[in-house]
């Protein structure tokens, strides 16, 4: 009901702009498509758990103790390593959201908890890191494109607190991402 008004609103400020306004009416005004309140709600559902779990990583987020990634960088914890170098680990998602999904991570943190706190001295590492998610996309053969992407904090659904890039292709990705 309320879209529909709001929509009922703007169709009408609409009509009385271009009425008013000759030098509009020759240009097509580009009114944002409205996202069905039904499928907004379902979305919002279906990713509750995933934010009440970066919720609570947040809460723990900054103490600076290690993480589940520290354990795979020492090989404490086995992972299906894709790239390697000495400052850079690559390996595969354990929860894969595409045919392909790496995660690209600095082997020391060095306080890079989140990109929130990188800091000047981090610039080259950032470049590294961004580098090898290109490898990684050779490597996994994505030619035909993928995205690259950083999680930040509660909101950004960040889980683990070593900063990581995730690498994601081998199908048609959607566009907004939830
Ligand atoms: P993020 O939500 O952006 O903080 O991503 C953290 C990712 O880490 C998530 O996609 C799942 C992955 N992950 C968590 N624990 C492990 C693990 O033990 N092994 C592997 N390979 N991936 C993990």
């Amino acid at each position: 009901m309320a879209t529909r008004a709001a929509a009922a609103t703007l169709t009408a400020a609409t009509s009385s702009l271009l009425g008013r306004s000759p030098s509009l009416r020759s240009h097509s005004l580009r009114v944002p498509r409205q996202v069905p309140p039904q499928r907004f709600v379902r979305h919002v559902a279906s990713s509750a758990n995933e934010e009440a779990a970066a919720r609570a990583a947040a809460a723990t987020a900054d103490t600076g103790g290690p993480t589940i990634f520290d354990k795979i960088v020492s090989k404490e914890i086995p992972s299906s390593v894709v790239y390697e170098d000495d400052k850079v680990l690559a390996f595969r998602d354990i929860n894969p959201q595409a045919p392909v999904h790496v995660l690209v991570i600095p082997k020391v943190r060095d306080g890079l908890t989140g990109l929130s706190k990188a800091e000047p001295r981090h610039a080259e590492i950032l470049g590294q890191l961004l580098y090898a998610a290109k490898v990684v996309a050779e490597k996994e053969g994505l030619a035909n494109g993928y995205r690259v992407v950083i999680n930040d904090g509660a909101e950004g659904c960040q889980s683990v607190y070593h900063l990581h890039l995730h690498v994601l292709g081998g199908r048609q990705l959607k566009w907004p991402p939830g």
